[in-house]
């Protein structure tokens, strides 16, 4: 079972490059849909990661499966390959891109020629392998998930990305990524990541909830977590990686003690606590410090 990530800005957030309509389209109907047939075709299967998914799929028998997730994991790439500010190449990046094209110009004039002459539907994308850069194109749904190279940036070449604002316009598009949305900080991210042991991102990172930052997004995350340690998911399951995901955010929100606790908050954290020892036996990749045992000894720590 896997989950819609929520995208990193509203629906409006990239307008007027990429319209709210696009977008809601785009996000609400077409990945959602690939992502429900993922889960239909692996309704019988143990839960596992959409990596997994896609590398298990290889077989001519599960053609439909390898397409819908990999069109799942390449839309969810993408959401996070946009972004609401305009970023810029820098650092080491910026090197290699140089070292590769010779400048960003170069690269910007390669990479939309690159997607305007794909044939059809698919994905362009900018790749490092070993240090290196360099540009490739994958058609349908095919991916560039588990692959050698560590895919930067991609973007969707797919007339649903860019019909509604752009018409047959494919080339203005791509424009419009690149000057406008191509988001620099993820592909550094991704780049730093291939330079080192760090994995690089998945679709789970992609499903993590936007960080905690305001007395509302805490207040919302408490109200998950309760209610989703009523009926705890099966163990390993993308909602039992999720609400670990929202336990650390709440974790850390607190220890940062960022937040005032109220008197309900004290007694909702008693319930938390509560339900996790209920259930202790998860989550042991990020233990308290100063503590030897599993994560969280105490979700409600010195309150
Ligand atoms: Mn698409």
């Amino acid at each position: 079972m896997i989950t819609l990530p929520r995208l990193p800005y509203p629906y409006d957030g990239l307008e007027p490059t990429m319209s709210a309509t696009t977008l809601q389209l785009h996000h609400g109907k077409h990945h959602a849909k690939y992502v429900d047939t993922v889960n239909q075709l692996t309704a019988n299967q143990p839960a596992t990661s959409l990596e997994d998914v896609l590398r298990a799929a290889k077989g001519a028998d599960q053609i439909a499966l390898a397409n819908n997730a990999g069109q799942a994991w390449n839309h969810s790439f993408f959401w996070n390959c946009l972004a609401k500010t305009k970023t810029s190449p820098h650092g080491p990046l910026l090197d290699a891109i140089v070292a590769a094209f010779g400048d960003v110009e170069t690269l910007r004039t390669r990479f939309i020629a690159s997607g305007s002459g794909h044939f059809g539907a698919g994905w362009v994308w900018l790749v490092a392998e070993g240090g290196a850069l360099s540009l490739a194109t994958t058609p349908n749904g095919a991916t560039l998930a588990n692959s050698a190279g560590v895919p930067l940036l991609v973007c969707d070449l797919w007339e649903h990305a860019y019909y509604l604002d752009h018409q047959n316009n494919r080339g203005a598009f791509l424009e419009g990524f690149w000057d406008r949305l191509a988001n620099w900080e993820f592909a550094d991210a991704q780049f730093r990541a291939s330079q080192s042991e760090r994995e690089p991102w998945t679709y789970d990172e992609g499903c993590r909830p936007q960080p905690i930052v305001s007395r509302h997004d805490f207040e919302q995350a408490l109200a998950e977590v309760t209610a989703w340690l009523a009926s705890p998911p099966a163990s390993g399951s993308a909602a039992d990686r999720l609400l670990s995901a929202r336990l650390e955010q709440v974790n850390d929100y607190h220890d940062r003690q960022s937040v005032e606790a109220t008197l309900q908050d004290k007694e909702r954290f008693a319930h938390l606590d509560a339900r996790l020892k209920a259930f202790e036996r998860r989550w042991p990749k990020r233990p308290p410090p100063g503590t030897p045992d599993h994560w969280p000894a105490t979700l409600g720590g010195s309150l």
